[in-house]
């Protein structure tokens, strides 16, 4: 049997691994913990930027191909927060569950209890850090953000979120559920085609 390529996922987060590994079945995810990898501080101002960075800091230091997702939840009500600060939102190092309350404070002193919201994502592929041609996707998942957390599944601000139309959160919703429809979901079958358009070039 053909082995599968091997692709790098530059992240900490292994909520968003183990949504890859659903999300790309064609490729052999490995971790940045598997090969000691510290990223280094976020410093972009877009999630271009971020996500960029992390895909060519991780291919550097592994020498393979390397996937990076900067993502985040947009509150226009909030002015656009949390934003590129999402994963940081209560203090550096936050837990997914103080960024959670510090959100729900921060719509309480608006006098908001829900309110419209969107997720992003970027994902930026590599083959090696000198790589002149990154392919990139994005997808974005639009709902509503509430005061109120409900279901285990996920991570991040999932209990507070609800997709367009949908009366469950993306935490009460199977993994399978949530790929298919989530910011990351789109961005990965995204690159997906554009992988396939690629080597078939
Ligand atoms: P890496 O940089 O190591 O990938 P991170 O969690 O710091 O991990 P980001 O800087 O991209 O990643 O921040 C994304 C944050 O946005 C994440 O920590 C969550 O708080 C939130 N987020 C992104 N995608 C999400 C999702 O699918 N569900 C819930 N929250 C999400």
């Amino acid at each position: 049997m053909e082995s599968k390529p091997k692709l790098l996922i530059a992240t900490s987060n292994p909520g968003k691994l183990k949504e890859f590994t659903l999300l790309l079945p064609d490729f052999e995810i490995l971790s940045q913990e598997t090969f000691g990898i510290i990223p280094e501080e976020e410093v972009g101002q877009t999630f271009f930027e971020n996500s960029l960075h992390k895909a060519r800091f991780a291919a550097h230091a592994s020498g393979l191909s390397a996937l990076g997702d900067d993502s985040g939840l947009i509150v226009p009500a909030l002015n656009n927060m949390p934003g590129l600060h999402s994963a940081r939102y209560a203090k550096a190092d936050a837990s997914d569950e103080e960024n959670r309350e510090h959100l729900k404070k921060e719509l309480i002193k608006i006098d908001v209890d829900e309110t419209q919201a969107f997720f992003v994502c970027v994902l930026v592929m590599l083959n090696a850090p000198s790589d002149p041609f990154p392919l990139v996707a994005t997808g974005m998942l639009e709902g509503t953000i509430k005061i109120t957390s409900e279901g285990m599944n996920g991570f991040g601000y999932d209990p507070m979120f609800y997709p367009l139309g949908s009366n469950l959160s993306l935490a009460q919703m199977p993994n399978e559920e949530k790929a298919k429809l989530s910011h990351r979901g789109k961005a990965a079958e995204t690159l997906r085609q554009k992988i396939k358009n690629f080597v078939s070039q």
